[in-house]
């Protein structure tokens, strides 16, 4: 069973000097429980040389990779899983390889996406984006919160919320019962990356004791 609660997508942010590496570096030291790497501007030879170090990486921390996109470079670094939006290969296709890709996400952008795709035995989904986001440039509308917790509620896979989240909504998307949170610019973007990550832990440590009492008092 994967823990997807703090699932920290890297990036390259230049105008901080930061590479992928040092991204997923400090997000794993902070207590990240999943790292993608996404990566949209690089030849496919330099997108197999970061993959294969984040791969050593994450296997350092005991923690699993997911490539964004590429199959191929997730087959060729021996990734755990890769995520797949509405552009890449079809689920089904990419499912052929599911003794080697042992998580595959899809992306999913609205209730009815959610509904239509739980017919696929996909890992998880990434359900986005919740709020407005700088970090995808072809991103559809936001859906807001009502909407996550009856995606949450419909799903038949674990829901990783994504888009937007930060340290002032993260609260509120964590009380919609999401799985997971995924993360680029709270991360990648903050002034100290490590202390980011651990603000984002402890929220999740918080809810999930929450819900485990709620829990107990209901049973
Ligand atoms: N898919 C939906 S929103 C998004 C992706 C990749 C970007 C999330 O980035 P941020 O900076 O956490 O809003
Ligand atoms: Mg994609």
């Amino acid at each position: 069973m994967i823990d997807y609660s703090l699932y920290v997508i890297t990036a390259e942010v230049k105008e901080k000097r930061r590479s992928h590496l040092d991204v997923a570096r400090a997000a794993l030291e902070g207590g990240a429980t999943v790292i993608q790497f996404r990566e949209k501007n690089y030849s496919t030879r330099q997108l197999f040389q970061v993959a294969l170090k984040l791969r050593d990486l994450t296997a350092d921390y005991g923690k699993p990779l997911i490539v964004n996109d590429r199959v191929d470079i997730a087959l060729a670094v021996e990734a755990d899983g890769v995520h797949l939006g509405c552009e890449d290969l079809p689920f089904e296709v990419v499912n052929k390889f599911n003794d080697e890709l042992k998580v595959i996400g899809l992306s999913v952008r609205s209730l009815k996406e959610a509904k239509d795709f739980n017919r696929f035995g996909c890992s998880y989904f990434g359900a986005g984006p919740i709020f407005p986001t700088l970090s995808k440039t072809d991103a559809s509308v936001p859906f807001g919160l009502f909407e996550l917790k009856k995606i949450v509620a419909l799903s038949s896979k674990p829901v990783v919320g994504i888009g937007g989240i930060n340290q002032n909504n993260v609260e509120e998307v964590l009380k919609c019962g999401v799985a997971g949170i995924a993360l680029i610019s709270a991360i990648a973007y903050a002034e100290d990356m490590v202390k980011a990550t651990a603000f984002f832990k402890e929220k999740i440590d918080f809810f999930k004791n929450f819900f485990m009492e709620t829990k107990n008092e209901l049973d």
